[in-house]
């Protein structure tokens, strides 16, 4: 597995319609060509977050838990289409079918290496996940990365967000992030229901991997090797 990337809701769908494709999913998504050896997750955006929210999956709720896993499932979908329009062999990997909270999250992702040793490409999602005694809540795709990362050890995680990477104060883009003391909450826009940049950077410093985050521009970037954005690192030298 040489990389682990998780591509944002906000990069790939309009975020103010709901199930609607963002202008730049097909661009955004063919810088994958010729990238077939790494794990690609993939947030909801429009596709999970408003379904999420109208049925108050994130507390526990029931109802709605399947419009919400269907909906992510269409982007899912749509996702794979692209990717073997441009050569690749994707594979879905439903998140809420390997997945259960007790109340820690377990991700059972053995399998992730046998699917990429066939020459597929794994392509994982935020989702449902079956939470004891509450029904089902909501995993974000930041956890999903965080979890792969912790197991694999890549050395090269990536999440592609609407945002450059982290921003200081002063709204430039921090070189590296150790901690959440340094997190400021410039550069959050409208939150969703799995908490946008700060979840984001969370998710890594507790699971101490480190991960970059850059902006669209940057994805060509990341896989390159080329470090745009920001370096959240919880384990400086
Ligand atoms: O967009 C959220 O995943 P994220 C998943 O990666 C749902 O935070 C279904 C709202």
């Amino acid at each position: 597995m040489e990389y682990v990337l998780k591509i944002g809701g906000s990069v790939l769908t309009d975020k103010n319609k709901e199930k609607t494709l963002s202008e730049d999913f097909d661009s955004i998504l063919e810088n994958l060509k010729g990238h077939e050896n790494g794990v690609l997750v993939h947030g909801a955006g429009s596709y999970g977050h408003p379904q999420a929210e109208k049925h108050g999956v994130k507390e526990g709720s029931y109802q709605g838990v399947l419009e919400v896993h269907r909906s992510i499932s269409e982007l899912n979908t749509e996702i794979l289409e692209k990717l073997s329009e441009i050569g690749l062999k994707p594979v879905p990997v439903h998140t809420s079918s390997i997945a259960y909270r007790n109340p820690e999250t377990q991700l059972h992702l053995d399998k992730l290496s046998g699917i990429l040793d066939e020459g597929f490409t794994p392509v994982l999602h935020g989702d449902i996940v079956p939470h004891k005694d509450k029904g089902f809540t909501i995993i974000s795709g930041d956890e999903i990365v965080a979890k792969i990362e912790k197991q694999y050890s890549t050395g090269k995680a990536g999440f592609c967000s609407s945002v450059e990477g982290v921003l200081d104060d002063e709204g430039n883009v921090l070189d590296e992030i150790n901690s959440m003391e340094e997190f400021t909450d410039k550069g959050m826009k409208a939150t969703d229901v799995t908490g946008g940049m700060k979840g984001k950077v969370k998710q890594q410093i507790d699971e101490g991997v480190k991960a970059r985050i850059f902006g669209k521009d940057g994805l060509e970037d990341f896989l390159e090797d080329r470090n745009p954005g920001t370096l959240v690192n919880p384990s400086p030298q």
